[in-house]
């Protein structure tokens, strides 16, 4: 049986999600649950694995923490995380993929503005995340939102990766993956950087938005424990920086995709699939629903179907 949130999210919170592309779900997780999301972070930081990417010293981020970590694994399959997101994204819900970002007490750097859209070989309009921390998060150091960005329709290029023009075995990666071959093979999981991934050079760069930050309609918050973040998956964010601390800055952040997600092969590839999907050889246009074991129906706000 799936755990339930402290309180259902206000239709005005729900319209938020969709008008804005992002809302902060204030005092929502169980204080059990900011235990658990807790332990599991502290165990995920305490032992990196091979997919542990500290992009600089000051921030690591790891991909699929909860394949590794029991504690989070238990955020995806028994909190009310799933719930929050699917009523939200008022779709049922499959869980995609996890990331961990630590940014250890003392200086807290930015992190850069992006979009994950081109990050995923995932396509669609139906695609959640929950950020969640056991910490305060003050304003300045807290995630933010270019609202509304979730609906401008285009897919900004990632940050990260190497580029075609400049690496012939990039070029040449890239033009042996033509086709429905993922670039990053289910190996990339024993051992993955961004600096593996592959640009996609057709895509335009991420605008200069914290030189121009009076000219975007940016949304922030202060965050509390028991706080989740939702955040639409094709919108422009970043979290605000260049402060000290006293505290670690730690967070989780789950990826949901709902009724309309499909698999997109796409030309370039920064993240690899989750390594269960490798064995099934996805094509461009299959529904995530097309592979329930590896996406198993998480929640429904229809129907008590999918509590567990
Ligand atoms: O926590 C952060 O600093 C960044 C989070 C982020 O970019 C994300 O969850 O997609």
């Amino acid at each position: 049986m799936r755990a339930r949130p402290l309180r259902t999210l206000e239709p005005d919170e729900i319209s938020a999600f969709h008008r804005d592309g992002a809302v902060l779900a204030r005092q929502v997780l169980p204080p059990e649950w900011v235990a658990c999301v807790a332990e599991g972070l502290d165990e995920a930081i305490a032992a990196p694995d091979r997919m542990s990417e500290v992009l600089d010293r000051d921030l690591r981020v790891d991909q699929f923490p909860a394949a590794r970590v029991p504690a989070l694994r238990r955020i995806i399959d028994e909190s009310p995380v799933a719930e929050i997101v699917a009523t939200a994204l008022r779709s049922p819900v499959r869980f995609y993929m996890d990331q961990l970002f630590h940014k250890p007490a003392g200086f807290i750097p930015p992190t850069p503005w992006h979009q994950d859209t081109s990050y995923y070989n995932i396509d669609g309009h139906d695609v959640i995340r929950a950020w969640v921390s056991p910490d305060r998060i003050p304003r300045n150091a807290s995630l933010e939102v270019v609202r509304g960005s979730h609906r401008w329709n285009v897919t900004y290029s990632p940050l990260a990766g190497r580029d075609p023009d400049r690496d012939a075995d990039a070029k040449q990666e890239l033009e042996s993956a033509e086709g429905e071959t993922p670039m990053l093979g289910a190996e990339a999981h024993e051992r993955w950087s961004y600096a593996s991934g592959v640009i996609d050079k057709t895509l335009p760069w991420v605008p200069n938005i914290e030189r121009h930050r009076d000219s975007y309609d940016i949304l922030g918050w202060t965050f509390e424990p028991g706080d989740v973040l939702l955040f639409h998956g094709n919108i422009l964010h970043s979290a605000r920086g260049d402060v000290e601390m006293e505290t670690p800055r730690r967070s989780h952040a789950s990826l949901w995709a709902g009724r309309d997600v499909r698999y997109r092969h796409r030309p370039g590839q920064v993240i690899p699939d989750p390594v269960a999907l490798y064995a099934h050889n996805p094509k461009t246009g299959q529904s995530l629903a097309d592979f329930p074991d590896v996406f198993p129906l998480a929640f429904d706000p229809e129907g008590a179907v999918a509590r567990r």
